[in-house]
């Protein structure tokens, strides 16, 4: 029987040349990718200097975050070797994405979680694809640490972005901003965690640059949260804390290389507070219609914090007049109910009929 092929989304089959599969790798895809890159008014107003602020909003993939790119490439290849395993130590979001790809391969799966620590929508996810979801006495740092000792089995693959395929897929969101931009863009923000995905989008930007699809290449800046924030302090951070759960990684697995990127593309790496998270996240939300988890709001944060017109801030000698920049939005605000941005969330109670609510809406 010929299975009929409809994709035309899923980065494997859009950026196959990019990437280390061949025909004989069998695509385990869920169409991930091509997620909008929305203009953002706001931002670009509270910027000032004509700039541009686009949000790369990667809440849209499958799963609910930009872990899908990387997840894709990374089981198809475990299944092209026969692997028949799939694991991974997990914030919450690449157990979510690992768990759907090997629901879709037929693999096992099993995440290992930080205690009481993971935002509920994620744990329902991987339950529901179906994982076994194993929850650690310990934090993210000490679960990727078990993980890696699987590294010698042959049977099991581990899909943490330590596995190098992960990274290769998740460049692919820096080839569809290079896409529809038409050039690299001045500034790229976004959240470090375990610092993959700054790694994969400047390893992207730099193979279009090189294959001449962009001109130029912008300034990686990576925004922590403060009480989880190694690469800022230049140190492991042995008790992570931030109520933007997905990024409390207190040694991250891809420092160096995302430490290179920084350095290579004369960026910066910064802290956001919990607080300034939790406005941001409630400000995109309701001057944008853009709906995040709370990682997701620490580059909106950082961009407000850092190159607000009405802030003196040094960095803002990096922006030109027109600058374009993209905020990577990694996870859908759908994900994480409980977040603290919800405590005054309130509904208010009427009776049936008309007049009750015209008294509500205060309208005459
Ligand atoms: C929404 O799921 O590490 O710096 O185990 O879920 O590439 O780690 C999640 C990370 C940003 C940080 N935003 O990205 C995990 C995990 C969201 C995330 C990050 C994560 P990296």
């Amino acid at each position: 029987m010929k299975i009929p092929f409809l994709h035309d989304r899923g980065v494997i089959n859009r950026y196959r040349q990019y990437l280390p599969v061949t025909e004989k790798t069998p695509v385990v895809s869920l169409s991930e990718g091509s997620t909008p890159l929305i203009y953002s008014p706001w931002l670009s107003d509270a910027v000032g200097r004509d700039a541009q602020v686009y949000l790369k909003y990667e809440g849209l993939n499958p799963t609910g975050s930009f872990k899908d790119r990387g997840m894709t490439v990374a089981v198809s290849k475990a299944l092209e070797r026969g692997a028949q395993h799939i694991i991974c130590a997990s914030t919450g979001n690449t157990s979510a994405a690992a768990a759907a790809y090997a629901a879709r391969a037929q693999l096992s799966c099993a995440v290992l979680l930080p205690h009481g620590k993971i935002a509920t929508g994620k744990l329902l996810q991987a339950f529901l694809y179906g994982a076994k979801m194993i929850c650690l006495r310990g934090n993210f740092d000490d679960a990727l640490r078990l993980v890696r000792q699987f590294s010698e089995n042959p049977e099991i693959e581990i899909v943490n972005s330590i596995n190098p395929f992960r990274i290769e897929g998740q460049k692919t969101a820096a080839f569809e901003v290079v896409d529809l931009l038409g050039d690299a863009p001045d500034l790229h923000l976004l959240p470090v965690g375990n610092a993959g995905n700054i790694t994969a989008y400047w390893r992207g930007y730099k193979e279009y640059h090189a294959a001449g699809k962009c001109r130029t290449l912008p300034r990686m800046v990576g925004l922590q949260a403060y009480g989880s924030a190694p690469l800022v302090l230049k140190q492991i951070v042995e008790e992570p804390d931030t109520i933007a759960s997905a990024i409390r990684i207190g040694n991250p697995a891809s420092w160096q290389p995302a430490l290179a990127a920084i350095d290579e593309s004369a960026g910066f790496v910064e802290t956001v507070t919990d607080a300034e998270i939790v406005t941001a996240q409630v400000q995109l939300a309701s001057k944008e219609g853009v709906f995040v988890e709370p990682a997701s709001a620490a580059p909106i944060a950082g961009l407000l914090k850092h190159f607000r017109k009405s802030a003196e801030d040094r960095h803002r000698t990096l922006l030109r007049e027109g600058s374009r920049i993209v905020c990577t939005v990694t996870g859908h605000g759908l994900k994480d109910p409980n977040t603290p941005a919800a405590i005054g969330m309130k509904l208010i109670e009427s009776e049936p009929t008309l007049e009750s609510l015209y008294r509500i809406l205060e309208i005459q």
